[in-house]
């Protein structure tokens, strides 16, 4: 069986892979307006933004064919594009699979700092154990490497936070960060490769507070293989307590009494998801959810010695996604979020979802909270691939120790 439809991994519509268009790419083609590429990036409609006529091609034998000709001048293109949006897209978005992770939670609770360190381990080190590798689609490495990346890795500097989508809509800022996984499978004597779209949308927590903005925003969400919602220990009065206020303050940016609560946003993301498949309020989501303590570091003292949690997560040493491990970790943590009282938010993701797991991850790394100047050692980050991995595992991208 063929591809039949894709999840376009820009505007996160999703359509027949048979309504796939190119795009011209002979410069000497006309100028047409282009009213998707202008309605994606805000503009103005009664000015278009001006592009190559974008065209239907015929399909051949029920499959996307791998060139189409220009209606106008006659060349060949082997450009794919979203029809709703006209963006180009990956190769994988025709041939593999889509994932969407979302990275979800209040402001604060480290999803930036989360995606710009993943996205490095991914490039380096997990997609490299799993016997593959990833790249960045188009402009999406260079906006990484000039972001996140130079901040983090090279000036060894913390992150801003996330500003608004309501405010940088207008300067195309506000883009997913596209990868394509390649995998190695063998499948008798033969070996083939898997390809996977791999799409990361750094939300401003602002955004997920209101949910005008949500609906339109946050489309991704409900179209998303896996959410990783993100839990930041310091909003918990229980913890904050027994740490001083400059360690507390050097693992925040905003002081914690700004940030919605985390069992508000789950219940406003689950009602989105909801609507959007017209879901009854006392149906179960089947989304994969990770719920993840962000900022381990700051509260490694806090977790009883011998835990499971301290260790050096195991799975990419081992291949394969450790189970024991994985089921060691999840009842630490359900332990913990009992001892500090945050019951409501447990409930929140019980009744909304079916499929769940806790998780605890730092970003930076042990001892790696950054000074009152921002300061950071280059980051080491602790258990970061756990609840990704988990997600590829119930996807079933990455295999399971028996
Ligand atoms: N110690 C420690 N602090 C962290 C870590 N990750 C994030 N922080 C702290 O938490 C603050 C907020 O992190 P961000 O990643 O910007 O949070 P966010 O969820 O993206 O916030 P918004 O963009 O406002 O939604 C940072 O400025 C750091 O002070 C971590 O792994 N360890
Ligand atoms: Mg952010
Ligand atoms: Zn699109
Ligand atoms: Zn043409």
């Amino acid at each position: 069986m063929f591809k039949q439809t894709f999840i376009c991994p820009f505007c996160f519509d999703e359509r027949k892979i048979s309504d796939l268009q190119f795009r011209c790419v002979n410069r000497r083609c006309k100028d047409v307006d282009d009213i998707e590429l202008t309605r994606y990036e805000n503009g103005d409609i009664r000015i278009p933004k001006k592009g190559k006529m974008c065209f239907r091609p015929i399909m051949k034998m029920g499959r996307f064919p791998d060139s189409g000709t220009c209606p106008d001048c006659g060349s060949v293109s082997h450009k794919v594009v979203c029809p709703s949006c006209h963006n180009a897209l990956p190769e994988s978005t025709v041939l593999g699979t889509d994932m969407i992770i979302s990275i979800v939670g209040a402001r604060d609770t480290g999803k930036s700092h989360f995606v710009g360190v993943i996205i490095n381990e991914l490039i380096e080190r997990i997609s490299v154990r799993f016997n593959g590798a990833m790249e960045g689609f188009d402009d999406t490495m260079q906006r990484y490497k000039a972001g996140p990346y130079q901040k983090l890795f090279v000036d060894l500097q913390k992150l801003e936070l996330t500003k608004s989508s309501e405010q940088d809509v207008n300067n195309g800022a506000y883009r997913p960060l596209i990868f394509t996984l390649k995998l190695k499978k063998k499948a008798f004597f033969k070996e083939t490769i898997d390809s996977f779209t791999l799409v990361f949308f750094d939300t401003a927590g602002e955004d997920l507070e209101d949910s005008d903005v949500m609906s339109t925003v946050n489309k991704y969400i409900c179209k998303s293989a896996g959410i990783i919602f993100l839990l930041d220990p310091m909003q918990i009065p229980a913890v904050r307590n027994q740490l001083d206020e400059n360690t507390v303050s050097r693992a925040s940016s905003v002081n914690w009494h700004l940030t919605s609560r985390s069992d508000e946003i789950m219940t406003r993301v689950s009602k989105m998801i909801r609507d959007d498949r017209h879901m009854k309020s006392n149906q179960k989501i089947d989304i994969p959810v990770a719920a993840v303590f962000s900022k381990f570091d700051v509260i490694a003292k806090l977790v009883p010695e011998g835990s499971t949690v301290l260790d050096t997560s195991p799975h990419c040493q081992e291949k394969q996604f450790d189970m024991t491990d994985w089921h060691n970790v999840d009842s630490e943590i359900r332990s913990l979020l009992t001892e500090w009282g945050e019951e409501s938010f447990m409930s929140q993701v019980d009744v909304n979802y079916t499929n769940y797991s806790y998780f605890a991850v730092s970003a930076l790394g042990l001892n790696n909270n950054p000074g009152t100047d921002f300061k950071i050692q280059r980051p080491h980050p602790h258990r970061i691939e756990d609840p990704l991995l988990w997600i590829l595992k119930e996807n079933g991208v990455v295999k399971a120790s028996k």
